[in-house]
C-alpha cells in the first residue's frame, strides 16, 4: 500500500460537561485527526494529544509539527506500507507516542478496509459487547457528586472512576461507597497529583475496597510507587508511567503495578498496545482500556481492543455521550452496561461529512516531496 497523502484536520467538539482533573479543567476538545489516501481508498486516525501539555508533555501544536515535519516524511519514503511498519519506520524519531499512533491507526484502518476484515478481528477481540466504566471528574461539592454518579449507575455503567486530588479524596469515596454501597465496582485515578509522603494517607482509602488506584505518583517514578505498594492494600494501576511494553515489563518485575491501564495514543498505537496485552496476560497482570475522550473513531478502535481475553476489568470505553451532545461518526451507545464491538471494515466507524465540516477549525494536506 501506498500513501498518496495526509491530511490533518483538527475539530473542536464541546464537552457536555466541564471535566476536572488534577491537572486541568476542560470544557471542550480540540482534536486532531488525520486521514490517508492509498489508490485503494482512505483511512481515519485520531491523535489523543490535547491542546496543552498538562496530562503528558504531547500538545496538539506539537503533534501536528512532528507529523508534518518528520513522521509523514518518514511515511511517505516507504513505497510499501502496512500498519506493522509503521512503528519501526518512526522509531528514529524520539517520543511523539500520541502523533505516531495516530498515523498507525490511519494506516491500519486504510489496510483493513481495503482487504475486507475489521479491527476486532485484527487486533483478536474474543467478544463482541465490552462492558463500560465510567470515568467521574471532580466536583465542586459531594452532593454534585452524587448526582452526577447516581445518574451515570441509572445509564448502566458498570464501574466508576472518582478522579481524585489532595483535598478531594476520602470524603468523595466514603461519600460513594455509604450512598451506593460496598457492590458498586468503585476505583479512583490521582493522574499523579501525590508524593511518597502521601503514603498513610493514602493508606486511609484501604477500607474502601477499591478495585485499584490509578498513577497516585510522578510518571518518571515507578521506585516510588513500587514502595507505595508495599505501603497501602490499593492495587496500584499505572497509566502515564507506561509508555511502552517495555515500560510495562519493567513496572511489573519491580513491583509498581499490579494492573495496567492501555492507552493505545499513550503507547504509540495499537499494535504496542496489544503487545502490552499479551505480556501482562503472561503475567496475570490485568488490564484495562484508558480513554483520551476520543470521538467515535478512536471509540471504535479502543472498544476493539477492549475486546481483548485479557481485558478483565471494565474499561473508560464510556458511550459518546459521556462526553459529547454530538459525535462526528454514528455514536457509541451504552447497551447492559456496555458497547457493541465494531464489526464493519477497518474502524467500523467514519465521520460524517456534514458533522466534520462543521466542526473542522483547520486542515492541511501533506504529500510526498
Ligand atoms: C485518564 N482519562 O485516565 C484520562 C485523563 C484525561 C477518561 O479519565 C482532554 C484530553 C482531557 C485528555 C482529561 C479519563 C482529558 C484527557 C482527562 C485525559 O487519566
Ligand atoms: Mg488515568
Amino acid at each position: 500500500m501506498k500513501i498518496l497523502s495526509i491530511e490533518l484536520r483538527r475539530i473542536a467538539l464541546p464537552l457536555v460537561s466541564p471535566f476536572r482533573t488534577s491537572f486541568a479543567t476542560e470544557t471542550a476538545r480540540d482534536i486532531l485527526l488525520i486521514r490517508v489516501t492509498t489508490p485503494e481508498g482512505e483511512g481515519w486516525g485520531e491523535c489523543v494529544s490535547s491542546a496543552d501539555p498538562l496530562y503528558s508533555s504531547e500538545y496538539v501544536d506539537g503533534s501536528v509539527d512532528v507529523i508534518t515535519r518528520f513522521l509523514a516524511p518518514r511515511l511517505f519514503a516507504l513505497d510499501d506500507v502496512c500498519a506493522e511498519m509503521v512503528g519501526r519506520a518512526l522509531e528514529p524519531v524520539k517520543g511523539h507516542k500520541m502523533a505516531k499512533a495516530a498515523l498507525e491507526m490511519a494506516v491500519l484502518d486504510a489496510e483493513l478496509r481495503e482487504s475486507g476484515r475489521s479491527v476486532a478481528e485484527y487486533l483478536g477481540a474474543s467478544r463482541t459487547h465490552v462492558v463500560s466504566g465510567v470515568s467521574v471528574g471532580i466536583m465542586d461539592s459531594i452532593p454534585e457528586l452524587l448526582d452526577a454518579v447516581d445518574e451515570y449507575l441509572n445509564q448502566g455503567y458498570a464501574r466508576i472512576k472518582l478522579k481524585i486530588e489532595p483535598g478531594w479524596d476520602l470524603q468523595p469515596v466514603r461519600a460513594v461507597r455509604d450512598s451506593f454501597g460496598d457492590d458498586l465496582l468503585l476505583q479512583v485515578d490521582a493522574n499523579a497529583a501525590y508524593t511518597l509522603g502521601d503514603a498513610p494517607h493514602l493508606a486511609r482509602l484501604d477500607p474502601f475496597d477499591l478495585l485499584l488506584i490509578e498513577q497516585p505518583l510522578a510518571h518518571d517514578d515507578l521506585r516510588h510507587h513500587a514502595i507505595l505498594a508495599q505501603r497501602i492494600r490499593t492495587p496500584i494501576c499505572l497509566d502515564e508511567s507506561i509508555e511502552s511494553a517495555k515500560d510495562a515489563a519493567d513496572a511489573i518485575a519491580l513491583g509498581a503495578a499490579q494492573i495496567i491501564n492501555i492507552k493505545p495514543g499513550r503507547v504509540g498505537g495499537y499494535l504496542e498496545a496489544r503487545r502490552i496485552h499479551d505480556l501482562c496476560q503472561a503475567n496475570g497482570v490485568p488490564v484495562w482500556c484508558g480513554g483520551m475522550l476520543e470521538t467515535g473513531l478512536g471509540r471504535a478502535a479502543n472498544v476493539a481492543l477492549a475486546a481483548l481475553p485479557g481485558f478483565t476489568l471494565p474499561g473508560d470505553t464510556s458511550a459518546s455521550s459521556r462526553y459529547y451532545a454530538r459525535d462526528i461518526t454514528e455514536p457509541f451507545v451504552l447497551v447492559d452496561g456496555g458497547l457493541a464491538v465494531p464489526d464493519g471494515l477497518g474502524l467500523g466507524r467514519e465521520p460524517d461529512p456534514g458533522v466534520l465540516d462543521e466542526v473542522t477549525t483547520w486542515t492541511a494536506t501533506l504529500t510526498p516531496a
